[in-house]
């Protein structure tokens, strides 16, 4: 008798609380979306004939280029033998940022690119695609560099983690107030079906 009411004073508990958890997770889940890849050039995993007059990232959502002056963004295309290739200028344009196409021998590459979410966190991914000229043409062939391409100067690739550091310090906080919500959401969610449940036990035992 005890131990079939415990067993259902449990199973409530355990039910509220799970109804309430799931309350707490659909008010802060979409807060925590980021900007995602939906289109580029070329496409992932593509086999390029023809070279583009730009190579291109498009996301989701309109980028955060606070400064106007591209920081935090890269646009990047590297070969098997980890040669870079273009002057590394990007241009940041609502959902999307771009650079001039320029590319070596045929073969596979790689895109490595980064932007800034619209809230202000910088996101970053990569793509390989296969370039096999449709003419076998080579003369449009760039020597690559070893080098990560800094746009003629005005880019410090090497001091990135510097460049980028007001966004990652905005991601720690803003971050670590995220969980710190979630857990007291959760937290908060299980005090409050303990409560509904002692009252609902409390009123069946004197009814
Ligand atoms: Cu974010």
């Amino acid at each position: 008798m005890l131990r079939s009411r415990r067993r259902g004073l449990l199973a409530r508990t355990t039910a509220v609380a799970v109804l309430a958890i799931g309350a707490v997770l659909a008010i802060t889940g979409p807060a925590q979306a980021h900007n995602y890849l939906i289109e580029s050039t070329p496409e992932a995993g593509a086999t390029l004939t023809t070279l583009p007059a730009r190579f291109s990232v498009i996301t989701n959502g309109t980028l955060l280029d606070l400064n106007k002056n591209n920081a935090g963004f890269a646009l990047q295309v590297q070969d098997a033998d980890k040669r870079y290739y273009g002057d590394g200028c990007v241009s940041v344009d609502g959902p999307g940022i771009s650079t001039k196409a320029e590319i070596g021998a045929p073969g596979v590459y790689t895109v490595i690119w980064q932007v800034i979410s619209t809230d202000g966190h910088p996101v970053s991914d990569s793509f390989q695609f296969t370039w096999a000229p449709a003419d076998g043409s080579t003369t449009r062939e760039s020597a690559g560099s070893t080098k990560i391409p800094d746009c003629n100067g005005t880019l410090h690739p090497n001091a990135a983690t510097s460049a980028a550091s007001p966004g990652r310090t905005a991601s720690v906080s803003e971050g670590t107030l995220s969980t710190i919500l979630w857990i007291g959401g959760a937290v908060l969610a299980v005090g409050v079906a303990v409560v509904v449940t002692l009252l609902l036990t409390a009123r069946r035992r004197k009814a």
